[in-house]
């Protein structure tokens, strides 16, 4: 089956069918088509840092049975307000002189609300736009005219997840629906803001749930320019604690499929890769992931260990993306 696509012919009429094809390819081949289109769209020894920013943790009203941040369950996660800014602003600098391009700031918001701390917020992107760092947010809901005001400040990119497919997405989140996370994608859109929109492996889904979520995010037209991978971070006091481990190489074929579905994307290996071996990571870049994040910390949970990384890239021979 040829499932190469070329640099016009990006495709957003996927069916469910094709891509279940696709996934379950024996996995020489699908990582031999998912390198192919890798190396037509991107720099193969190039992969970029990112760096996250809790800018405002814990006590989130949603019930995401993933999250140490919701209000709903007793984690170890202490609730803080929103950072200041000059905080934000020296993260970053350091970020930029570790060798991270772009830094993705998150709130345990539902949603966006106008006032002060929205405000503080727009200083916090302008601030990081003004290094010439890409910046992106993670803030729950929005509206358009939120949208329209973070692109105003020189927001690059707009981090909603999806998740999973919509018929699991109801075990995992009650609080709101799928409709609701679509909606804010279309402001960001809207708006002119690059999307970040990914999903979890994990969280006791099926293969077909995988399938739905990929089939999801590949019909989105355009394609999200950036689609995180998280693997669940089992957070003891959240509902999904005691889950079953994640099989790393179904994690390496959820990015295989990614990058063969929407090869001009940044592909980014995001949560869970602490629990990666550095051979499971040589696989996840084989199968098209171009980005991680660097650093001892992602939101609230630790990330893989910063010398360890620097040593895996190195004996994988890899290097960061330099800033535009
Ligand atoms: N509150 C905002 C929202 O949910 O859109 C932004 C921050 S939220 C922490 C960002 C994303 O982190 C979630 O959409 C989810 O995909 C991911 N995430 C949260 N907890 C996780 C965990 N334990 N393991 C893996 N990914 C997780
Ligand atoms: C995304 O998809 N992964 C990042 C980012 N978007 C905001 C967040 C991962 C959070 C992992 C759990 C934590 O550290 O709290
Ligand atoms: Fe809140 Fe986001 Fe965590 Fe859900 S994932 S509980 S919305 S911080």
């Amino acid at each position: 089956m040829n499932v190469s696509a070329t640099k016009s012919s990006l495709r957003h009429d996927w069916t469910r069918e094709e891509i279940r094809r696709i996934y379950r390819q024996p996995l020489p081949d699908l990582l031999f088509s998912a390198q192919q289109l890798h190396r037509e769209f991107h720099d193969p020894r190039r992969v970029q840092f990112c760096r996250l920013l809790s800018v405002k943790t814990g006590g989130c009203p949603e019930d995401c049975a993933y999250c140490p941040q919701s209000a709903h369950y007793k984690t170890d996660v202490a609730r803080g307000g929103l950072l200041p800014i000059e905080e934000v602003t020296e993260f970053a600098e350091r970020a930029r002189s570790e060798g991270a391009t772009r830094v993705c700031m998150g709130a345990a918001w539902r949603q966006v609300h106008d006032g002060e701390d929205f405000e503080r917020v727009l200083e916090m992107v302008r601030r990081v736009a003004q290094l010439g760092m890409e910046v992106c947010c993670s803030l729950g809901m929005l509206d358009d005219t939120q949208a329209k005001r973070l692109a105003d400040a020189g927001l690059t990119a707009y981090n909603h997840n999806l998740d999973t497919s919509p018929e699991f997405y109801g075990q995992i989140i009650t609080t709101r629906n799928y409709g609701d996370r679509l909606r804010t994608l279309t402001a960001v859109r809207k708006a002119g803001i690059t999307i970040c929109c990914g999903g979890i492996v994990g969280l006791g889904e099926s293969d077909d749930d995988r399938i739905g979520l990929l089939h999801q995010l590949a019909t989105l037209d355009p394609h999200p320019e950036s689609v995180p991978i998280n693997a669940l971070e089992r957070v003891a006091g959240t509902p999904l604690e005691h889950q079953q481990p994640l099989d790393p190489l179904v994690y390496v074929r959820t990015i295989a499929t990614a990058r063969n579905l929407m090869p001009a994307s940044m592909v980014r290996l995001s949560a869970g890769r602490r629990s990666l071996s550095r051979e499971a990571v040589a696989l996840c870049f084989v199968a098209g992931a171009n980005s991680l994040f660097i650093g001892e910390k992602l939101l609230t949970t630790p990330n893989a260990d910063p010398e360890d990384d620097a040593a895996m890239l190195h004996s994988l021979g890899l290097e960061p993306l330099p800033l535009r």
